[in-house]
């Protein structure tokens, strides 16, 4: 087992990694910006390294900074957690180079994932489900012209650099395609410093469900099941559940199975999320993306599956076998998400970094809160909203809506506008309390305080 991990990241995630090494009995390295003194991370990891000014970029992916951290500290490993530098292939190779072990899939496979349309063909080789659309990048307004007129519009153009909704752009008809690909292409340029398009049909009223998965190095593959994420705002997450209420054993079997095969044809070793479109009408679905981090959402899995994906991932890390019980975990009751975002959900969700002047966690049975946040705690408008994430467990999906509104309602914060009422709005509505709906929901959902 590593002695020392070094944490790439801040927030509630540094947190969460931090909570995993000490029960594992490994020594943790926090790394901060001048922001995040005060900050948890900072206070409960063993040692701490100040590696820059408050903008991301220049402390949190200043990736000579963190290196010179981890040498200077002795550390074995390093953590990227989420965002950040947590897919960064370079970032990756850069920590091998340096005999750092790097917690996450070597940097080929962050490469390979990293270009989606190169992603989707392999997973399409491999026999993953794909959504109809071009083999791979599009070179041409014309090639995008044919391909479209085969599979009929609505389209969708995506950048293939892209990925978590951006740079996508949906097509109606014919007439609007070589604009769209135009604008598109620049767009993705300027963004990514890659302007390369793929294809695909549009799939109206879809879901997002993704799959956790596992990989060793002994070539063993393992799912834990779904989560359900259609409830996003502008591709935010803002609610995720495990199970989806709308996945049976059946369904999920044969989903996991798609993202297990997937994974095990590219040779995927560590912890990772295949992502999928499902299509509500017809049933069916289709890989869209794979992602190679531990995901801010990861706790409703672990609350189903009885586990700590943190510390599978750092065993997986080291070298360690998949465990032989973990695959035959049964799913057990229903879990769900809330991310309490720093904003204000009645104008429009803009942020609202504030200084915290109360702050009490709810507790009681099946809740989980994790947070990096206390009262008098100052927070930065350097970095993301997400201020806390309030897990709430029980047996079936009615009692954890519920105990969602109990926990919810027992929160305090102060100080900062927060999504609190704005959850406490969705879980009243019928047709989320019925798991009626879709990646749109939110869109149209009218929020009035
Ligand atoms: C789609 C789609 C419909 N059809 N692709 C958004 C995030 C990125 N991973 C892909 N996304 C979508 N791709 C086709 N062919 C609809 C979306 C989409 C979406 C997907 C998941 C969750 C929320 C979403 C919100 C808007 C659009």
């Amino acid at each position: 087992m590593f002695k020392k991990i070094l944490i790439a990241n801040r927030g509630e995630i540094a947190l969460r990694i931090i909570r995993a090494c000490h029960e594992l009995g490994i020594e943790t390295v926090a790394v901060y910006s001048s922001a995040d003194e005060l900050s948890l991370h900072v206070r409960f990891a063993d040692e701490a390294v100040c590696i820059g000014p408050p903008p991301g970029s220049e402390s949190y992916m200043n990736i000579p900074s963190i290196l010179s951290a981890a040498e200077l500290t002795n550390s074995d490993a390093i953590h990227p957690g989420y965002g950040f530098l947590a897919e960064n292939p370079e970032f990756a190779q850069v920590c091998t180079d340096n005999d750092f072990v790097f917690i996450g899939p070597s940097a080929e496979t962050i490469l390979s994932m990293g270009e989606k349309a190169t992603a989707k063909k392999s997973m399409n080789e491999a026999g993953v489900p794909v959504i109809p659309g071009s083999a791979g990048v599009i070179n041409s307004v014309g090639e995008a012209q044919k391909i479209a007129s085969e599979i009929g519009f609505p389209i969708m153009l995506k950048a293939s650099a892209g990925g978590g909704g951006r740079g996508m752009r949906i097509v109606k008809e014919t007439d609007q395609l070589e604009r769209a690909f135009v604008t598109a292409s620049s767009e993705a340029k300027s963004a990514f410093n890659n302007g390369d398009l793929y294809l695909e049909k549009y799939v109206e009223k879809s879901r997002h469900i993704e799959i956790q998965i596992l990989a060793d190095q002994y070539s063993n593959v393992i799912h834990l099941g779904e989560r359900e994420c259609s409830l996003q705002r502008r591709h935010q997450k803002l609610i995720e559940e495990s199970p989806s209420p709308i996945i049976d054993e059946k369904l999920r079997q044969k989903i996991g199975s798609a993202a297990v095969q997937g994974a095990a044809s590219i040779g995927y070793v560590g912890l990772g999320t295949v992502e999928f479109l499902f299509d509500s009408k017809s049933k069916e679905f289709y890989f869209m993306e794979m992602n190679t981090r531990i995901q801010v959402e990861h706790p409703v899995t672990e609350m189903v599956m009885g586990n700590d994906l943190v510390k599978m991932q750092i065993r997986l890390a080291v070298g360690e076998e998949i465990p032989s019980n973990l695959a035959q975990q049964k799913l057990r009751g229903h879990a769900m998400e809330c991310r309490i975002n720093a904003e204000d959900p009645s104008n429009d969700f803009i942020p609202s970094p504030a200084k915290v002047e109360e702050f009490y966690a709810p507790g009681g049975n099946g809740v989980r809160m994790d947070s990096h946040v206390y009262a008098g705690y100052e927070i930065s408008p350097h970095y993301d909203s997400l201020i806390a994430k309030l897990i709430v467990h029980s047996e079936d999906r009615n009692t954890t809506i519920n105990r969602m509104q109990r926990a919810l309602e027992e929160t305090i914060i102060e100080g900062p506008k927060t999504t609190i009422p704005f959850h406490q709005a969705i879980m009243q509505n019928s047709d989320f309390q019925a798991g009626n709906f879709h990646t749109g929901f939110l869109e149209t959902f009218v929020y009035e305080e």
